[in-house]
């Protein structure tokens, strides 16, 4: 892929703070859930351009649009899991083909986002992802990871790290949890050859706005994997969301980094830092409670070993 520096204007968070507020507050995600500090960050990084927002099912769908009220200061549409991302690859057709015939002027931006959940992303809606970002629309696609279906009750997803306890694999006296690992999401989108891909973490806010920025500045198809803190299905009290963030991407377990027109860069740990370890990490949420009952010091071995084997193949994907 050609080789590019994409440039963006650097975050300033007071000038951020006197914009129209795009996601606002009084919707009815739980206190301390990550979802919403996600998409308020990235509505206000987005917020130079009119910005459409497509939304598959989920909870961001589900606790910010119940009628007759809606968080959302923007024009909003609500799909299926499995066409999310064809919906707004076929809005951003029409603003293309408006264009063309004249119906809109040629200089006009609009930034196209669509969100899903990980259930909505690593599983059901990965067929028409794949297609939109192949197609090369000029969208950005954010999946806010919070590692299961919250919205119904906690069920596995292809994004479930192994050894939590969900309710389609349930902690019992054979299963110790989800017993597999969880895809890597952000690997296979890179393998799409697209301009932009990056994960990030709502308790760096300067990083993730910085990276909204990036994604909608290419020419093309962009993909951010958010870290997303669910305090119902990981069992923590509400005001350690962000500390969880903190130290998931300090014990390594979500990695910030960024594939620029196929270059790879670690932001966040520094490549020559030690990784703390998972542990502290993992006791602190009630749906890895059962890890630390005598029995399953290799399961805990094993999701440690996990880590420090994708931190090492990470490393070797950098091209700097
Ligand atoms: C095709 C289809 N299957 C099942 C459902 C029921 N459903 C609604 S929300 C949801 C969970 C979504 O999980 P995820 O995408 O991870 O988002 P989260 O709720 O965790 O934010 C499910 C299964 C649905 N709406 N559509
Ligand atoms: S269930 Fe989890 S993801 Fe859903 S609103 Fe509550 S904390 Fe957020
Ligand atoms: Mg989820």
């Amino acid at each position: 892929m050609e080789q590019k520096e994409i440039q963006v204007q650097p975050v300033d968070l007071k000038k951020l703070t006197e914009k129209p507020t795009l996601f606002t507050g009084g919707h009815r995600a739980c206190a301390g859930c990550g979802m919403t500090i996600m998409a308020r960050q990235v509505l206000l990084a987005a917020s130079d351009n009119p910005v459409v927002v497509g939304c598959a099912t989920g909870c961001l769908e589900v606790t910010t649009t119940i009628y007759p009220y809606t968080a959302w200061n923007v024009p909003f549409i609500h799909n299926a899991f499995e066409n999310a991302a064809a919906t707004v690859s076929g809005v951003e057709t029409a603003f293309r083909a408006l264009k063309k015939k004249g119906r809109i002027p040629p200089d006009k931006k609009i930034n196209f986002i669509t969100f899903g959940g990980d259930g909505g992303t690593y599983d059901i809606g990965i067929q028409s992802l794949s297609g939109a970002m192949e197609r090369g629309h000029r969208m950005l696609y954010i999946c806010y990871d919070n590692g299961a279906y919250m919205n119904t009750g906690i069920q596995r997803s292809g994004a479930t790290p192994r050894g939590a306890h969900t309710t389609t694999c349930p902690v019992g006296t054979i299963v110790p949890g989800k017993p597999q690992k969880r895809k890597d999401l952000a690997a296979i989108m890179s393998a799409h050859n697209i301009p932009y891909v990056a994960t990030a973490s709502p308790h760096q806010p300067r990083d993730l706005m910085k990276k909204v920025r990036k994604a909608l500045a290419v020419d093309g198809p962009s993909f951010m994997l958010v870290f997303s803190p669910c305090r119902l299905g990981w069992a923590f009290p509400p005001e350690q969301a962000m500390e969880l963030s903190r130290e998931a991407v300090s014990s390594g377990f979500w990695p910030l980094y960024e594939v620029e027109y196929g270059k790879l860069i670690i932001n966040e740990p520094s490549k020559d830092a030690n990784l703390a370890p998972i542990k502290p990490w993992l006791e602190k949420q009630g749906r890895f409670k059962h890890l630390f009952q005598k029995g399953n010091e290799g399961l805990l071995n094993q999701i440690q070993e996990d880590i420090n084997h994708e931190w090492e193949s990470l490393k070797k994907r950098t091209t700097m």
